[in-house]
């Protein structure tokens, strides 16, 4: 009998977009009007259409158009062989290559991503089978994701900007609104859950003095109660003797503190101080970094994103290293739209255990990229696509609008420095504040 090979990739499309993302604070700055993306298509010898969404940049675009070459004409089925080609062209990314930010600005993870997940998509389709079960199959039919709360200015984002439209209603006119303290948060929160049907909450934290986000969660815990899990983020920018001082105080409250400090060795000193589990999405972020944590204890819940872990095959063994280490794992998100979500809830489903609602921005989207339109959120999970491959096609309409918004913006990067500095001119990123 002979072996079945194919179908084979015959044109590789590298599409950036800009997404309309409101003024959101973090520690790194204030996002911008809007957020960038990449969607890749990947059309087969025979046809058929495979899609995936990543963080965009134009560096991360560019290595993606340079691997075009080493693509056509592979065998989708073969990701080994693909994942191989590109490690030989590019090498791997190194730690230090993700930088300071809160957001991973490592190239290499986010191509790996791309291209194995819209293969993922194509083999779907070829099988009629959804990813889920080419990851091993579903484990539940519903993926939990967490309210994602975010201090703000004013305003819609895109062409609105700091502008809000007045005609907006619900969540929409929430989501304009101002969030700079935490009776602003408790109303977000409010609006949010109302909308999503979220039963965790997350605050984006970083922003301001310790004092106030701290506050702000007992402001959280007062208004929801003790069933609704929280947790807050500043990404990295306490020391160690502010992230135990706070997180003590939290301990009574919080689910668990998501990198209050910068670096495995000081986020390992703070777990031995605290009795709330620590999660990261920043000190432990690609298999060389895992030796060390294990060694050192750095944390206790891995959030991983398939698209900085090289994809979802990998991010299905990072939940057996996990598993082998008592280490939990979840999700954390950027700015993103449905593909994305797509495949995040298919990993979702695919995972041993899902302890943790995932992270996700999507409710601080409007746009959508996808022909059903924006996923539907019941009691904040969304439901595992049933259809072949990811179970979303593609909009093409969509795409040439929100690329010409990409062309108008003028952004090629994220840079929320930057932006942070248009409406607070001379701030700078400090990688340790508090
Ligand atoms: O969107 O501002 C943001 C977040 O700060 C994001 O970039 C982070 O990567 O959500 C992320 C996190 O959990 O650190
Ligand atoms: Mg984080």
């Amino acid at each position: 009998m002979l072996n079945k090979t194919g179908p084979h990739i015959k044109e590789i499309h590298i599409t950036p977009i800009a997404i309309v993302d409101p003024p959101l604070l973090n520690a790194a700055g204030l996002h911008a009007p809007y957020a960038l993306r990449t969607i890749v298509e990947l059309v087969t010898d025979d046809g058929i259409s495979g899609i995936s969404e990543i963080p965009g940049t134009s560096a991360i675009d560019a290595a993606l158009a340079e691997s075009r070459a080493l693509l056509i004409g592979k065998d989708v089925f073969q990701l080994n062989e693909i994942r191989q080609v590109l490690i030989d062209r590019f090498g791997t990314d190194s730690a230090a290559e993700r930088g300071e930010t809160p957001w991973d600005q490592r190239k290499l993870v986010h191509i790996f991503s791309a291209i194995e997940v819209a293969c993922l998509d194509i083999i779907g389709k070829v099988t009629n089978r959804p990813v889920v079960d080419l990851l091993g199959g579903k484990l539940r039919d519903r993926v939990p994701f967490s309210a994602y709360l975010f201090y703000k200015y004013e305003g819609a984002g895109g062409k609105l900007a700091f502008g809000t439209d007045p005609d907006a209603q619900g969540w929409a006119a929430a989501r304009q609104a101002s969030a700079l303290n935490p009776t602003e948060i408790v109303a977000q929160a409010k609006a949010m859950c109302a909308e999503f049907g979220f039963q965790s909450i997350k605050l984006k934290g970083g922003v301001f003095e310790p004092q106030q986000e701290v506050d702000a969660m007992f402001a959280l815990h007062e208004a929801f109660g003790p069933d609704v899990p929280l947790r807050v983020d500043p990404n990295a920018l306490w020391t160690v003797e502010t992230s135990i001082k706070y997180g003590k105080q939290m301990e009574p409250i919080l689910e668990y503190l998501e990198d209050p400090t910068r670096g495995q060795e000081n986020m390992a000193t703070v777990r031995k101080a605290l009795k709330t589990p620590l999660a990261t999405n920043m000190c432990t972020t690609s298999f060389d970094d895992i030796p060390n944590s294990i060694r050192i204890g750095a944390e206790d819940i891995i959030l991983s994103d398939h698209h900085f872990w090289g994809g979802l095959r990998a991010s299905i063994t990072l939940s057996g290293i996990c598993e082998t280490f008592g280490r939990g794992l979840s999700m954390h998100s950027n700015s993103h739209l449905g593909i994305s979500l797509a495949a995040m809830v298919h990993l979702g489903a695919a995972l041993p255990k899902v302890p943790y609602a995932l992270d996700t921005h999507y409710p601080w989207q409007s746009d959508e990229i996808i022909t059903s339109g924006r996923f539907k959120f019941e009691e904040g999970a969304v439901l595992v696509p049933t259809e072949p491959g990811l179970g979303v096609e593609l909009d093409r309409e969509a795409l040439a609008r929100l690329h010409q918004n990409y062309l108008t913006c003028g952004l090629t990067k994220r840079d929320d420095e930057i932006e942070m500095q248009k409406v607070q001119p001379g701030w700078k990123f400090q990688s340790v504040r508090w």
